[in-house]
């Protein structure tokens, strides 16, 4: 779809994905028009494979017939590019501050985001037995008081607002956004609150505070939707597993 000024803007992903999903976040603050093509990721399009060969993985963004790959490379890719940005959106939303010390400090906590959080949920979203998927998930909550340190630094301990864009909304929030629909999920699932008032409370008022931004309820999955995702992998791998 023409976002603008002639430019074509296509995007490749999964309703369920975290990683879609953040993209979809950014793409909404930024005010942009563009096509969205749901890939069935047992049965991948031709597009997907030519346009991501290496990961075979969605999300990929596909802007004026050439792909970027990688979601955290998109979201820079789209907060880099004038076009996302200036003139084609009419959007003046910056994800990354202008401060370069402040712009390494973001990629440092979303690259926390993925690798401490991300990475050790989808081990436990693959896992075939409840006590490996529980040992998963106890990693990923170990490496949560982390990221509310990381809040507390973006924030100066709250100070400039919740977000860890300040008050309004900035990259890491992206980032995490996409999770957010799990973290609820999680809770429904199997009772694990990962952001936990009394333990974590900047990411407690982090999660209150994202899920009531415009674009969050625009963008994300409604939870119940989530939790039956999540019921269908776990009772598909818990099959797999007694084969
Ligand atoms: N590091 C990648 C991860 C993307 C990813 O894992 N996407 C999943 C969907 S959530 C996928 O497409 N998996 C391909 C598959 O299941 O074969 C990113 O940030 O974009």
């Amino acid at each position: 779809m023409a976002g603008g000024g002639g430019e074509e803007v296509t995007l490749l992903g999964h309703w369920g994905s975290a990683f879609v999903l953040r993209v979809r976040l950014a793409l909404y603050l930024k005010g942009l028009q563009y096509s969205y093509v749901e890939e069935d990721l047992r049965n991948k399009s031709d597009l997907l494979l030519r346009c991501n060969p290496v990961h075979k993985s969605v999300p990929v963004l596909i802007h004026n017939g050439r792909p970027v790959c990688e979601s955290q490379i998109i979201l820079q890719y789209i907060d880099e590019t004038p076009f996302f940005s200036g003139s084609g959106s009419g959007s003046t939303c910056t994800l990354l501050p202008a401060d370069p010390h402040e712009r390494a400090v973001a990629r440092f906590w979303a690259a926390y985001v993925d690798d401490e959080i991300g990475a050790p949920w989808d081990k436990a979203f693959r896992s075939r037995t409840e006590e490996e998927r529980a040992a998963w998930m106890g990693k990923v909550a170990a490496a949560v008081p982390g990221l509310e340190r990381g809040l507390r630094e973006c924030t100066d301990g709250g100070r400039k607002g919740c977000l860890f864009g300040g008050t309004g909304v900035g990259f890491v929030d992206v980032v995490l956004g996409g999770v957010a629909p799990y973290v609820h999920a999680m809770e429904k699932v199997s009772g694990l609150r990962l952001f936990d008032g009394e333990r974590t409370p900047l990411l407690a008022a982090w999660l209150e505070r994202f899920g009531e931004l415009e674009v969050a309820r625009a963008v994300l999955p409604d939870v119940d939707r989530v939790v039956g995702y999540v019921r269908m992998i776990h009772a598909k791998n818990a099959a797999k597993g007694a084969e």
